[in-house]
């Protein structure tokens, strides 16, 4: 964002100062005119009169000379000097100069037979002029100033448009335009590689890219070909904008940069045109990079579905963007970056060798990134000396870049709401909190048994995982409304690329423990377990459908990873095995809950004790849960991390519901 400002900085003064085109300049003027129009008479001198005295001075022979303007019935009269004083009380402004009076006829017709009558007798000798009486200024006003003013407004919108496009494009007749901004190597405040926490694999890569541009020939001269695109491919919020941004700051190119949501207009042709102007624009700076952002809005597998139409201009553009990538020699110098979190979807087409013909992945952080992390957002705050980084990325694990950055920013503004001049580790605490659970409403009214039936269901949660060896590791209960939910079970998962069933069925069973737990304890079933019952649901089809984990359908995955399945409409099993798949999910779910009543029956005096401990204090430790149900049989990783921290955090037991310590909620590890 704030390198979108310096490019329109450094624009600035390349653009000669013009004092700006107001358009209410425009309507005061056209007000200005027509008053103007309105005052303004021709015949300012002349007096206007009563129609009985023009008689009297005819009669009189007092007229030297008429002029009639038909279409306005009016009659303006030149009166000879001698008469002027007693007729109309006029001294004339200087000696023998007329003095003329205007006035309305009654009828044209009744005053010529006046006047013939008195040319007869020879009273009026004077000359009588008709006029038609057409005023031409006034058809001048309304048939040419519309469209003047017509005019004026395009020449000011086009002229307004022209302005307002970054890429210095615009204008009506610009749809066509690429709108991709060109980043300056002198911005001052440009992000580099050193500005890149973590991503050491992509770094590398995306360097190399680097490197190609800056000494083409140390590739060129071995016969290697310099590669077209890469594709940086990862979660939301892993720093993908941000290596490219850094790859613009590094390298001593020009960098193009636009969404792919950039190409898409309303109108037919226009994203096609705009990728033809893209590479038109990239190749007249070669060598340069173009990165394009979000490149699933343009690069989405083209569909084999005819009747779905109205997808035809994204495949347009999708095309152009095909032909252009392979269109010029590899070794033109344009490089295209592109980023998205949705690789699986892409058109095949745009992955081959030729065009995006290497992949990037950004992964999540892991603790050690999410450390570099951390050090890079706590650079800007005041920190006070019991904030450790370590702690705090053993505590973050599933957070991405951006989570993290969100972490600081949201430790800082609590730390300012409660004045405190350094923010602490527990601003810290209470900021990862605050990101995995929602905000707290400690406003919700909650009804005495609601309190007990949440406190008993997640009393449920904290004691099965505390049985079950391989459920995540819990760090704390609490029955504080937040976000969503009513209450929740605070697991630190650990850190594990592999996850094996016994995993996947006690994580199953700790999710129905919760309503486990009402059914035992109360015989009645509500609705809040809605969000346990879904995980586990899901997680339970996933073992049969995707893992392959089931006794009656082992080792068959109907999982797509390829997204592009022909047939995607229809299921790419029978109708028999689907059944099968119902059944055998059924039967997990069913088999899990059965597991889940039994070890909270055989808990039953543990489980009690822990739903009032919660319905008093509204939070309870794992600590507790161990003064409870006596230490675990087993010992994990995660449980070793998790006894480093109640002892380095002196917090084990339970504390008011404001002190929260550390925690991790439960959802972030799975998916
Ligand atoms: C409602 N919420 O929606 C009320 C306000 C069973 C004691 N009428 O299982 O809070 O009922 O162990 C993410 C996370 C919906 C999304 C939790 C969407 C919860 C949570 C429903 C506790 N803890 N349920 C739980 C709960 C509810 C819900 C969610 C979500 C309850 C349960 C929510
Ligand atoms: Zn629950």
């Amino acid at each position: 964002m704030d390198i979108n400002q310096n490019i329109n900085n450094s624009r600035q003064p390349n653009r000669p100062f013009k004092p700006k085109f107001n358009f209410y300049w425009l309507y005061m003027m056209i007000g200005l005119f027509f008053i103007i129009m309105m005052f303004w008479n021709p015949s300012v001198s002349v007096r206007e009169m009563p129609y009985s005295k023009l008689e009297q001075a005819l009669r009189d022979g007092c007229v030297q000379k008429l002029d009639i303007t038909l279409a306005k019935q009016r009659a303006i009269a030149t009166i000879e000097p001698e008469c002027a004083k007693g007729l109309t009380g006029v001294e004339p402004a200087a000696e023998n100069t007329p003095v003329k009076i205007e006035t309305l006829l009654p009828s044209i017709d009744e005053f010529s037979k006046l006047v013939s009558e008195l040319q007869q007798e020879k009273v009026f000798t004077g000359d009588v002029s008709y006029h038609e009486g057409k005023n031409y200024m006034e058809m001048l006003v309304y048939s040419i100033l519309p469209i003047l003013i017509l005019v004026l407004f395009f020449v000011y919108m086009n002229r307004k448009m022209m302005n307002a496009g970054p890429g210095g494009g615009g204008g009506i007749f610009s749809v066509g335009k690429s709108k991709a901004q060109v980043f300056d190597k002198n911005n001052k405040n440009k992000i580099t590689f050193k500005d890149v926490a973590g991503l050491a694999g992509a770094k590398q890569e995306v360097m190399e890219i680097v490197d190609f541009l800056r000494k083409p020939k140390k590739y060129t001269e071995l016969g290697g070909k310099i590669p077209k695109g890469a594709l940086l491919v990862g979660p939301p919020g892993t720093g993908k904008t941000l290596l490219a941004k850094a790859v613009a700051g590094e390298a001593d190119v020009p960098f193009f940069s636009m969404s792919g949501s950039d190409f898409v207009e309303m109108f037919v042709g226009v994203g096609a045109s705009r990728v033809r102007d893209l590479f038109r624009q990239a190749k007249e700076k070669a060598p340069c990079i173009v990165f394009i952002d979000e490149i699933d809005a343009v690069g989405r597998a083209r569909g084999k579905n005819v009747n779905m139409g109205g997808n035809d201009e994204r495949e347009n553009t999708l095309n152009q963007l095909l032909t252009e990538m392979d269109g010029f020699g590899s070794n033109s110098g344009v490089i295209i970056l592109a980023a998205t979190n949705r690789a699986d979807i892409l058109d095949k087409a745009l992955l081959r060798a030729g065009r995006f013909d290497r992949q990037i992945h950004v992964d999540l952080p892991d603790i050690h990134e999410r450390k570099e992390i951390f050090q890079v957002h706590m650079r800007p705050l005041k920190l006070d000396p019991s904030v450790d980084i370590d702690f705090l990325s053993r505590q973050t694990p599933g957070f991405s870049g951006a989570d993290i950055a969100n972490v600081c920013n949201e430790a800082a503004l609590i730390a300012a709401r409660h004045n405190k001049s350094a923010v602490d580790k527990q601003d810290f605490l209470d900021a990862v909190d605050r990101i995995v659970g929602g905000l707290e409403k400690k406003t919700k009214i909650l009804t005495a048994e609601e309190k007990r039936n949440i406190a008993y269901h997640e009393a449920g949660h904290a004691t099965i995982s505390w049985m079950l060896q391989y459920a995540n590791p819990l760090v704390k209960v609490t029955i504080v409304p937040r976000g969503e939910a009513l209450g929740a079970a605070w697991y630190l998962p650990e850190e594990r690329q592999l996850t094996s069933r016994e995993h996947i069925l006690d994580d199953i069973c700790a999710l129905l423990g919760g309503r486990a737990a009402e059914d035992i304890f109360f015989n009645t079933l509500d609705t809040g377990a809605i969000n346990d019952l879904e995980r586990a649901t899901k997680k339970a089809y996933a073992m049969v459908a995707y893992f392959g984990m089931s006794d009656k359908l082992m080792n068959m995955s109907y999982y797509d990873s390829t997204g592009q399945s022909d047939f995607g409409f229809t299921k790419p099993y029978s109708d028999k095995t689907a059944e099968l798949i119902d059944a055998e999910a059924k039967a997990i779910i069913a088999e899990q809950y059965e597991r889940a009543k039994r070890i909270l029956i055989e808990n039953r005096e543990g489980h009690n004790k822990m739903a009032q401990i919660l319905i008093e204090k509204e939070v309870l430790f794992g600590d507790d849960v161990k003064n409870i149900l006596g230490p675990r049989p087993w010992k994990s990783r995660a449980d070793e991390l998790l006894d480093e921290q109640s002892s380095s955090s002196q917090t084990g037991n339970v504390l008011p519901p404001t002190d929260n310590d550390h925690s991790v909620e439960d959802g972030t590890d799975n998916k």
